[in-house]
């Protein structure tokens, strides 16, 4: 039974014909048909969702330095896509305080008007300001600490500037977020 079929198949692949019989090439039509069918509806949910995804991001400063890590100084988000930002402030020493700030902007002018008015909120406010361009901020992250935000990305494709505006840091410690 087994070898014939085999032989069928065997025949059917070499041969192209559909010679042994009505049942066998009807379920080799089949299987390929609904194949092709599920890969490409597979396909097209995944393209569909990804739309929809969270995008998760993950942000590190330079071990003790004022600077985001080479790898964090900008990431890619789609359009109104809700984002989850992690800092992990993978320093260790007691001064390297950070934060991530996301501006509705990326000119120089905003930055250091949000950079500056942080260090005047002070620690009571994370040294986060009352400012308009402001998207998001994470709270402050102590060295060895984790912090996260959750945020809509803008509906604006374009680059926006984030910022850690623990005193001092706004000038040097910027990154860029592409909305796309
Ligand atoms: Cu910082």
């Amino acid at each position: 039974m087994k070898s014939s079929r085999f032989l069928c198949l065997f025949s059917l692949l070499a041969l192209l014909l559909a010679a042994c019989g009505g049942d066998a090439a009807s379920d080799g039509a089949d299987v390929a048909a609904s194949d092709g069918g599920d890969a490409a509806a597979e396909s097209d949910m995944a393209s569909a969702d990804s739309g929809m995804d969270v995008a998760e991001v993950v942000l590190r400063p330079a071990g003790d330095t004022i600077a985001f890590d080479e790898s964090s100084t900008s990431f890619t988000v789609q359009a109104g896509q809700t984002v989850n930002l992690t800092l992990e402030n993978v320093a260790t020493l007691d001064i390297m305080l950070h934060n991530v700030v996301i501006l509705s902007s990326n000119e120089d002018d905003v930055a250091n008007r949000v950079g500056m008015a942080g260090i005047a909120a002070g620690d009571a406010s994370g040294f986060v300001p009352e400012d308009p361009a402001i998207l998001a901020a994470t709270a402050l992250a102590l060295p060895g600490e984790t912090v996260q935000v959750t945020f809509e990305a803008p509906s604006e494709p374009g680059t926006y500037r984030y910022i850690c505006t623990y005193i001092g840091h706004h000038t040097l410690m910027q990154g860029t977020m592409i909305v796309t």
